[in-house]
């Protein structure tokens, strides 16, 4: 009763083998399937290499606007959250990234962008100038 398993005829266990084999292979399949699709964005680029959030609140990034240390060459996918009451945006003078337009209260909005060169940059909000300001660095690797 205990080796059930052992019990059922030689051809019906290589079957049930065959079986599972195709079910594995099936999902290692859709799981490298699932893969490619994610590697892809809707534009066909790569998918970002590195996710960042700022989040606008109190007419802050991130309540002390750090300084964003980046390098040169990765791919950057940054997403910009307005927890405020009021509008922000976010511009990145001299990296050519910056939101679409402003974000209204609760709206998000995710900046890709590869860095290309080194240097100081700074990141602020056009509506609040010098209230949201801080620095991007980005290092050559
Ligand atoms: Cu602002």
């Amino acid at each position: 009763m205990a080796l059930v398993a052992d019990a059922a005829p030689a051809h019906r266990r290589g079957a049930v083998l065959a079986r599972r084999l195709i079910l594995v292979g099936l999902l290692v399949l859709l799981a490298l399937a699932a893969s490619l699709a994610l590697l892809r964005s809707a534009d066909g680029a790569a998918l970002p290499a590195r996710e960042l959030v700022v989040t606008a609140q109190g007419a802050k990034f991130n309540a002390t606007n750090p300084p964003i240390e980046l390098k040169v060459g990765e791919r950057v996918a940054l997403t910009v959250v307005n927890r405020d009451a009021m509008p922000h945006d976010l511009v990145i003078a001299g990296l050519g990234a910056r939101t679409k337009g402003y974000l209204q209260p609760g709206a998000q909005q995710t900046l890709v962008f590869v860095p290309g060169k080194p240097g100081v940059f700074t990141y602020g909000c056009t509506l609040h100038p010098g209230l949201m300001d801080g620095q991007i660095v980005v290092r050559q690797n």
